[in-house]
């Protein structure tokens, strides 16, 4: 029932020694060989010396997302690139994604950790894990999918999207276990009942879900659609991908596997950290990556960490639901999508006006999304034959940007209510 059982369950004590013993060897290495961290602590007035317990963690400056973005591609990484033996990329603010490195020994643990997030699930060797993530740049699918081999259970590489393909081998290959968004997991439940499939009829009793946020709800639905129990999965690019921390079957928040990460909470405001049990935003260090380590990197996902003891006899800390960000990224089927994107998009064509709406709903459990543009006068008067051409290359544009399929609505000059203070570029009307 434990994967790595010596860890997992090991005393918060010698976890705290463990940790501090990792974090010095970690920050040594990563100032060493990163010039952008001797750059932020010199201005910080630290040195990795300064880390004698767990508490100096604090002095240390935070990363954030902008750091990666000004070191696009590689300027992170902490080993030559003769030691990198995989990329992933997810979205940045601007049109350039953000790049992560991973050695050997990264892969290794990442897969590890995969594997320990599947035996939480109840996962052995007998199952057959359809992994329903993107395989890709992305770090869903290959993420999930090196775990299921290192735990030695049955991997079906089926990747994201179609759906009559996915409840095809979910019924012939005898699938035991589902790893894929929850809205993707509900799209399935509900088509499948559609085709008159019985969920309760076929093996399948447990799915691993995560990548965009979801709520107690949803867990009912999926529950009860699929007849399975359904967990929580938390993860980030940045700091490895999927697998970062993961549900027990108590069903009470997510374990941050901290022997291989520090979790701290802090006010987005202030940054100042926040005791345990209030709301704020993670951060997390990494403690032993190798080619793309992290020190306090700021995920901007709002959670509540919460050290009571599991009853699964876990002793790492446990992340509540992700209830939101402190910044402004959305998730639209699974893919992040920042405004600021949208907008360099809307900026390279002169014909509308930076004045832009984003309408996001989820309609019959797939996320919709709906741009709207403002004209600019000029090309208000034109013919309509113009005009849907210029929603066809808006739509292309941003489809071949941020590999999102939205709707473009071009509407009047001075439709969309200007603001004198922050302006309001999202309506999300998605109910999770
Ligand atoms: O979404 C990694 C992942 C893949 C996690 C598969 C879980 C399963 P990114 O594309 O870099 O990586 O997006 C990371 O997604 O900062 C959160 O805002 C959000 N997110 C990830 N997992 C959850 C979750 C992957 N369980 C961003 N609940 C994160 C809520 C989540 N939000």
């Amino acid at each position: 029932m434990y994967w790595n059982p010596e860890y997992e369950t090991m005393s918060r004590d010698e976890l705290a020694d463990l940790q501090l013993k990792r974090l010095k060897a970690s920050v040594e290495r990563t100032y060493n060989s990163v010039p952008f961290y001797q750059k932020t602590f010199k201005e910080k007035g630290v040195t990795p010396g300064d880390i004698r317990s767990l508490d100096d963690l604090r002095k240390l400056p935070f990363t954030i997302k902008y750091d990666l973005r000004d070191n696009y591609p590689f300027g992170l990484f902490a080993v030559p690139q003769d030691q990198v033996v995989r990329l992933h990329a997810s979205s940045g603010t601007t049109g350039k994604p953000i790049v992560v490195g991973y050695t050997q020994n990264d892969i290794n643990t990442w897969s590890n950790l995969m594997a320990r997030a599947l035996v939480m699930a109840g996962g052995t060797k007998n199952d057959v894990v359809q992994v329903g993530y993107g395989y890709g740049l992305f770090t869903g699918g290959l993420g999930a999918h090196y775990g299921v081999e290192r735990l030695g259970a049955t991997v079906v590489p089926a990747s994201g999207g179609n759906t009559s393909r996915q409840l095809m081998l979910m019924q012939d290959f005898g699938t035991t276990m589902l790893a894929c968004t929850p809205s993707y997991a509900l799209y399935l439940a509900e088509e499948g009942a559609n085709q008159g499939m019985d969920f309760s009829k076929i093996p399948l009793r447990a799915g691993i879900f995560g990548a965009e946020p979801w709520s107690e709800r949803m867990r009912e639905q999926l529950e009860q659609k699929l007849d399975i129990i359904a967990l929580d999965i938390y993860g980030l690019s940045e700091v490895m991908g999927p697998g970062v921390a993961m549900e027990c079957q108590d069903k009470h928040g997510m374990h941050i596997h901290e022997d291989h990460f520090i979790a701290e909470v802090i006010d987005p405001e202030t940054e100042e950290p926040l005791p345990y049990g209030q709301p704020g935003e993670l951060v997390i260090t990494s403690l032993t990556k190798e080619a793309f380590p992290v020190i306090r990197y700021r995920t901007r996902d709002i959670t509540i960490l919460n050290p009571e003891p599991c009853p699964c006899g876990r002793t790492h800390v446990r992340m509540q639901r992700v209830t939101g960000r402190s910044d402004d990224m959305l998730i639209i089927r699974g893919v992040n999508v920042f405004p600021s994107q949208i907008e360099s998009v809307l900026l390279e064509f002169g014909e509308t006006e930076p004045h832009y709406l984003l309408v996001v709903d989820r309609k019959g459990n797939v996320d919709d999304l709906e741009i709207w543009v403002e004209l600019s006068s000029t090309m208000f008067n034109d013919k309509v034959r113009l005009l849907e051409n210029l929603e066809r290359r808006l739509y292309s544009r941003i489809n071949s940007v941020l590999g999102i399929n939205a709707r473009i609505k071009l509407v009047e000059p001075r439709t969309i209510p200007r603001s004198e203070g922050k302006a309001k570029r999202v309506v999300d009307r998605r109910e999770i």
